[in-house]
């Protein structure tokens, strides 16, 4: 009995360690992450077939519609006014340095011509090109990288788990017990994503859909590692991050906040590069009625809040039926352009700050300087808890002196007049 014991002991962990070794990041890897660091801002695009009902990416379960009659929207989907070249120009113009593209949300269509499925905007509708192709081709010619997100919950194919969402979808058939052939097809779909389109990084999302069975999610992250082992991975599962992810991201939230109540206990990785993505107005998928878009202040303000916790910015758009990116985006994209053009060298290849979020706001550090970003003082005077010492201060605008008083716990700042606007930032030179 002892020897079996140890017997089916040994075998467990041999088994197991087999199926979890430890990932090891190659050095093209590692270099993207840096990079995915130091970029601090990327544009999220919730773009597929859901888009022409106007209602965001949920519609088919949250409006418990039928698989079979959502299906034949394909056929009227043609984003006419969609241009490549367009997008990606004002998306480089915003100071976004990268941009995510849904490939494949939660209704299972493709954005791409995927050799797996008709169900694919160049098989199954009138409009019949592949935009995934174009736009990967665009970011390439004007220096974006290009990320792919991809759903792992599928509401349309029988060989996807039964789980929360997927079961309010209605007309379909009952789940066939056969999650091999669809862990296959998403093998073979990111197969093609990988060799075909040259992705940077995939996004992926889902997980939370179906708890406690075996996504062989390691499986499939060292699968993706083998065809490119550059190329990063992120899972918004709201868990901790999994052996085989190159950065971890947070939904709707700071990194170690959990307001939007996604994150709770996501402890937070000092290994891998982070990342929150943030809604422009209220939904990811473009919803009529949804036109309650965040200011270009707040929007300032947010990134910068982010780079102060060392992440960066996924800030989403929806694009619309048509193929336009919305007008009120558009503009917040320019805005932030603009503000990006004279401030961004306190945000790009920035570190965390070194005093977290206070009332009147936050701090980036990039090598010996560290930013002071004040958006919201009543006095002309700001006491610094500092551990380094500071032998200058000036505003970062004009590079005019700012006077400082050296003290117990850092130093205080002193102004002439109360500081004001957006983002008001003294850069202080420390040792
Ligand atoms: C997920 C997607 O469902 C959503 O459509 C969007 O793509 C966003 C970026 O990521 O968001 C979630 C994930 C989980 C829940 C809700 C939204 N959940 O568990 O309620």
């Amino acid at each position: 009995m002892k020897k079996f014991i140890s017997l089916t002991l040994l075998l467990s962990v041999a088994i197991t360690s087999f199926a979890q070794q430890k990932y090891t990041p190659s050095e093209g890897n590692i270099k993207a992450r840096q990079e995915f660091a130091d970029s601090k801002f990327g544009i999220f695009l919730h773009w597929g077939l859901y888009s022409i009902f106007a209602q965001g990416e949920w519609y088919l379960s949250k409006g418990k519609l039928s698989h079979a009659e959502y299906k034949k929207s394909a056929d009227a989907f043609y984003p006419h006014r969609f241009d490549a070249k367009a997008w990606v120009k004002a998306i480089k113009d915003s100071g976004a340095k990268y941009i995510c593209l849904t490939s494949r949300h939660h209704d299972g269509f493709s954005m791409w011509d995927t050799k797996y499925s008709d169900y694919d905007i160049v098989d199954a509708t009138p409009y019949g090109k592949d935009v995934l192709k174009a736009l990967a081709k665009e970011c390439k010619k004007q220096g974006l990288k290009f990320h792919l997100y991809y759903s792992h919950a599928d509401w349309g194919r029988t060989d996807y788990w039964p789980s929360r969402s997927s079961d309010k979808v209605t007309g379909k058939d009952k789940f066939d017990g056969g999650y091999e052939s669809y862990f296959k097809f998403m093998n073979n779909q990111l197969e093609e994503l990988l060799t075909k389109y040259d992705v940077d990084a995939l996004w992926f999302d889902g997980m939370w859909d179906r708890r406690s069975v075996n996504w062989r999610i390691e499986e499939q992250y060292a699968h993706i590692h083998a065809i490119k082992p550059e190329c990063l991975i992120g899972n918004n599962h709201h868990l901790p991050l999994i052996n085989g992810e190159d950065f971890q991201i947070f939904e709707r939230d700071l990194p170690g906040e959990n307001k939007a109540g996604y994150s709770k206990g996501q402890t937070v990785s000092n290994i891998v590069p982070l990342e929150t993505c943030q809604t422009m107005n209220g939904m990811w998928g473009y919803k009529v009625a949804d036109q309650e878009y965040k200011s270009t202040e707040y929007l300032v303000r947010y990134l910068v809040s982010i780079a102060c916790k060392g992440a960066n910015l996924l800030l989403n758009i929806g694009p619309q039926p048509n193929g336009e990116l919305p007008a009120e985006a558009l503009d917040r994209l320019k805005e932030m352009g603009e503000w990006l053009r004279k401030y961004g060298d306190t945000v790009y290849g920035t570190t965390a700050g070194d005093i977290q979020a206070q009332e009147w706001g936050v701090t980036t550090r990039k090598g010996n300087r560290l930013f002071v970003h004040i958006f919201d003082l009543k006095e002309k005077e700001l006491q610094l808890p500092l551990s380094c010492k500071v032998t200058k201060a000036y505003t970062f605008e004009d590079k005019k002196d700012v006077q400082f008083e050296k003290n117990e716990n850092g130093i205080t700042l002193k102004f002439d007049t109360v500081p004001s606007g957006i983002d008001y930032i003294v850069e202080l030179i420390t040792e």
